[in-house]
């Protein structure tokens, strides 16, 4: 996988990953200081759609271009751009994390209402209290919601707690759990340049800043932040 990066301290962050795989192509541009109408194109109508809306209530930059063995299904595509999008979110921050990192946010959709819960904590889990309507959106697979995110925290190191509360309309209902997402995270990944330092009593939010804090002997080991 290939990724790029540029600015953490100051000027926009943002960062490009490109992956490809016997099984996809990807190549997806995040930006997360940049708003900017999102060109998403996966070959799967309603998951362009709720990358979309991802981008607009995220106010992200964000660009996605997949392809992939959709003959096979949609499992793999899925969850490589959520291998991707958690990569690219991850070079993006870069080390310098001093930012808001706990949020969450509430999304309503008529009948549906989702929470979303994040911490930029550095380590990755994903607990997902969602169950949808019906098993298809379109013709968008709505079990694919919970793999997208699971690759999504693993490489990106967050934690996400995502419940769906209520709702009758599957579209509803998926559509807001990525809303919800896209506002907690708005708000997790929001600067915070008046911090002296990262907001953790062990002084890192990122594994290799910890890493390489351990070997001059400034942390010690342990998983508490
Ligand atoms: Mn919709």
């Amino acid at each position: 996988m290939e990724t790029t990066k540029a600015g953490t301290t100051k000027g926009p962050r943002k960062a490009t990953v490109s992956r490809t795989t016997r099984e996809t192509s990807i190549r997806l541009e995040l930006s997360l200081d940049e708003p900017a109408p999102s060109e998403i194109s996966t070959g799967i109508g309603f998951f362009d759609h709720m990358l979309q809306a991802l981008a607009k209530h995220g106010r992200l930059g964000l660009k996605v271009q997949a392809q992939g063995d959709l003959h096979v299904d949609q499992h793999h595509l899925v969850e490589d751009v959520g291998i991707a999008l958690g990569t690219a979110l991850r070079e993006a921050l870069g080390d310098d994390l001093r930012i808001r990192r706990f949020a969450h946010a509430y999304a309503p959709l008529d009948d549906a209402l989702a929470r979303a819960v994040v911490d930029v904590s550095g380590r990755a889990h994903l607990y997902y209290g969602v169950q949808f309507a019906r098993p298809l959106v379109g013709a968008f697979d709505a079990d694919l919601v919970r793999e997208l995110f699971a690759a999504f925290v693993a490489n990106a190191a967050v934690s996400l707690h995502l419940d769906l509360i209520r709702g009758e309309n599957a579209h509803h209902q998926v559509e807001a759990v990525f809303k919800a997402f896209a506002l907690a995270l708005r708000d997790a990944v929001a600067r915070e340049p008046g911090l002296a330092e990262v907001p953790s009593t062990k002084g890192t939010l990122s594994e290799k800043a910890a890493r390489k804090a351990r070997k001059v002997g400034k942390l010690r080991k342990g998983k508490g932040r």
